[in-house]
């Protein structure tokens, strides 16, 4: 059990911990490197995605051209992972027990060290209860994304059925990680098979919106790839397909366009692409969760469960940028690989109250985190009512933007938890001064 230090407005008979990560027998060194030296290495769907999907011919030189996958949807697959809950495997039949009609709250942790899982157990809702620790207003889904050190808690009422199989299921549906809530010990319900795997879609390339634009908008959103290319001839359909289409009649693709950038982003090799008019996705389920047939969380939906002690409004901006290289396997924030010994830390004083802007000019989702602090995510909610995270996914070529009160003086960690992304540099230090100004 765990238990709150006041009274928990969380209603439960039982609870359950579930904890999430990936077993491989190939050492994170081995893993790293393999990585360095071929993106795709572990994206096995690489192989034959030209057969399987539904892309018509333009679709494909449209990826082709910007030496991309639609299927590049996590560095590392079941092809070097096992998915386990609890330290257990897909077939050791882990088994949470309940008696019918009891309320089970279920308690989330993402403690892997690549992989966002996708969350759902058939013919039962889950009413998410806490997100990273801190009660949110419930809210009921079917499936939601957990991002690598993300929390959520739900709450189940199961009875209807006397089994049902929790699926973990990795986001680039190569594998899952399963258990069986049971009303008596070795029941079991279907296992369901492994989905499709997701296709990138414009939205991930930093499109988003431009099925909404006007032709020839000199303000197209999306990554520039272009060679100073027209936009003319895009197709403004509605589907993430259709827009693919759309983007193959591009001429010419330039992989950068830096003069969108802030002038403290390094422009360098560790930068292949710039998100041109990064959407806010702060309402985006996830990769691959866009299109299900059943209800699923977003950011948007969260809202803190009470008032909390912070309504000032932010006397600052910051804006950061979570960049890479993609083929060179380079992440960094600002184009800036961490680097202990020549980097400026992030300075915040003592109680200062920013609203910090993360965009991703990348095609990789992220879970940024921070250490220390609370953050509240900007997803719509009134200022006090803006749900508390610690840890928050960036959508490939998308913004979001938090609210930091810096009261914690000290040196803290912020970086993706991303294992290999945080290895290779996409890491900063965050200071916080003292309340008399000194340097913690
Ligand atoms: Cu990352």
């Amino acid at each position: 059990m765990v238990d709150p230090a006041g009274p928990d407005p969380v209603q439960a008979d039982r609870e359950y911990i579930v904890v999430l990560s990936e077993f491989s027998e190939m050492s994170p060194h081995t893993i790293f490197d393999k990585l360095k030296k071929g993106e795709g290495y572990f994206n096995y769907n690489q192989n034959t995605w030209t057969d399987d999907y539904p892309l018509s011919g333009e679709d494909r030189r449209m990826w082709a051209k910007m030496r991309m996958m639609p299927t590049d949807i996590l560095d590392v697959s079941s092809a070097a992972y096992t998915y386990l809950l609890n330290g257990h495997g897909p077939l050791d039949n882990l088994e949470y027990l309940f008696r019918p009609g009891e309320r089970v709250r279920l308690r989330f942790i993402n403690a892997g060290a690549m992989t966002f899982f996708n969350i759902r157990i058939p013919g039962l809702p889950m009413t998410i209860v806490q997100a990273d620790g801190q009660n949110v207003e419930p809210v009921e889904v079917d499936e939601f994304q957990i991002g690598v050190a993300e929390t959520y808690d739900v709450v189940v009422t199961p009875g209807a059925q006397q089994a049902y199989t929790l699926v973990a299921e990795s986001m680039d549906r190569s594998g899952m990680g399963i258990a069986t809530l049971a009303s008596a010990p070795g029941a079991r319900a279907a296992i369901p098979p492994l989905r499709d795997p997701p296709l990138l879609t414009m939205a991930d390339m930093g499109m988003s919106g431009m099925d909404h634009g006007s032709s020839g908008d000199a303000g197209m959103s999306g990554m520039d790839h272009g060679s100073g290319g027209d936009m003319a001839g895009m197709d403004h359909g509605s589907s993430g397909q259709s827009e693919m289409a759309g983007m193959a009649g591009m001429s010419g693709m330039q992989m950068r366009d830096t003069s969108l950038l802030p002038p403290d982003v390094k422009v360098g090799p560790g930068l292949d692409m710039v998100s041109m008019n990064p959407v806010d996705r702060m309402g985006d389920p996830g990769i691959g969760l866009a299109d299900v047939p059943h209800r699923t969380l977003d950011y948007r939906k969260l809202r803190a469960l009470t008032p909390h002690r912070e309504g000032r409004t932010p006397s600052r901006r910051m804006e950061i940028h979570l960049t890479g290289n993609m083929e060179r396997y380079m992440w960094s924030f600002d184009g800036k690989k961490f680097s202990a010994v020549s980097d400026e830390p992030i300075r915040f004083a003592y109680n200062e109250r920013v609203r910090v802007k993360l965009v991703n000019d990348t095609m990789m989702a992220h879970p940024i985190h921070l250490h220390g602090h609370f953050f509240e995510l900007v997803n719509g909610a009134p200022a006090d009512r803006q749900p508390l995270k610690h840890t928050v996914i960036l959508q490939p070529g998308g913004s979001a933007q938090f609210d930091l009160t810096a009261d914690e003086p000290g040196d803290w960690a912020f970086h993706c938890h991303l294992l290999y992304h945080m290895h290779a540099g996409m890491f900063q230090i965050v200071t916080v001064a003292n309340p008399d100004g000194s340097e913690a």
